[in-house]
């Protein structure tokens, strides 16, 4: 019997991979690198500053960049994606999201968050849906996905075992890191790319029945 769900985020519940590799475009472009839209799948779940290293390695791998030349990068991609999402309110969440959480409260089940960005808190709060978590994991504390350690930490702070659970993502990156914590794993996007249990196109498609 499932008794939590554990949600990513960005790509998720609301638009805000769209934002996220704006942002880093808009950034790169000072040190001359032109991302194509083909990488953005890479970027999502991926930290900051993995972004940029992997932005710089595979776009420029010839130059070497200072550590702190890279931490200046992530940080000015930063102020580039709090510009873009100043303005989000609930009005941004994806379509069926409230109805997924009201519904899944009413079943008695948990909700986590299992978000590798650092804004998560913070933009939950925008979208209106902090209250609804009963758990949000800590992206400072864990490498970047594919590591499990975000979803993980939500299944002990839930006090649930990875049979009960069920992470939702949007990633790559993120399908690996739920598999990993020996969860089963609903993708959010396209079934050819995500190797997930079992994929939708928007999260407004997955079938309630799923939660039983
Ligand atoms: P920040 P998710 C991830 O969020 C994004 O997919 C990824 O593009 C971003 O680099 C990462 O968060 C870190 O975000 O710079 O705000 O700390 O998809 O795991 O919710
Ligand atoms: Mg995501």
């Amino acid at each position: 019997m499932i008794k939590a769900v554990i949600f990513d985020l960005d790509g998720v519940l609301t638009d805000t991979s769209t934002y996220h590799f704006a942002a880093w475009k808009e950034t790169v472009a000072s040190v001359g690198i032109e991302l194509k839209a083909s990488f953005e799948p890479e970027l999502r779940g991926i930290s900051r500053f993995d972004s940029i290293k992997k932005i710089t390695d595979v776009y420029l791998p010839k130059t070497s960049f200072k550590t702190s030349q890279l931490e200046s990068l992530a940080a000015k991609k930063n102020e580039v994606y709090l510009e873009k999402i100043k303005t989000m309110t609930e009005a941004d969440l994806y379509p069926g999201v409230l109805e997924l959480f009201e519904t899944l409260k009413h079943k008695g089940l948990l909700l986590g968050l299992a978000s590798a960005s650092l804004n998560a808190p913070m933009l939950i709060e925008k979208l209106g849906i902090t209250h609804y978590f009963s758990h949000v994991s800590n992206p400072a504390l864990h490498p970047s996905k594919p590591d499990p350690g975000l979803f993980i930490e939500g299944l002990e702070a839930l006090h649930v075992s990875p049979e009960q659970a069920l992470g939702v993502e949007d990633a790559p990156a993120g399908i690996a890191a739920i598999k990993a914590a020996k969860m089963k794993a609903i993708g959010i996007g396209d079934p050819k790319t995500l190797k997930a249990d079992v994929v939708f196109k928007t999260l407004a498609d997955i079938p309630y029945y799923l939660f039983d």
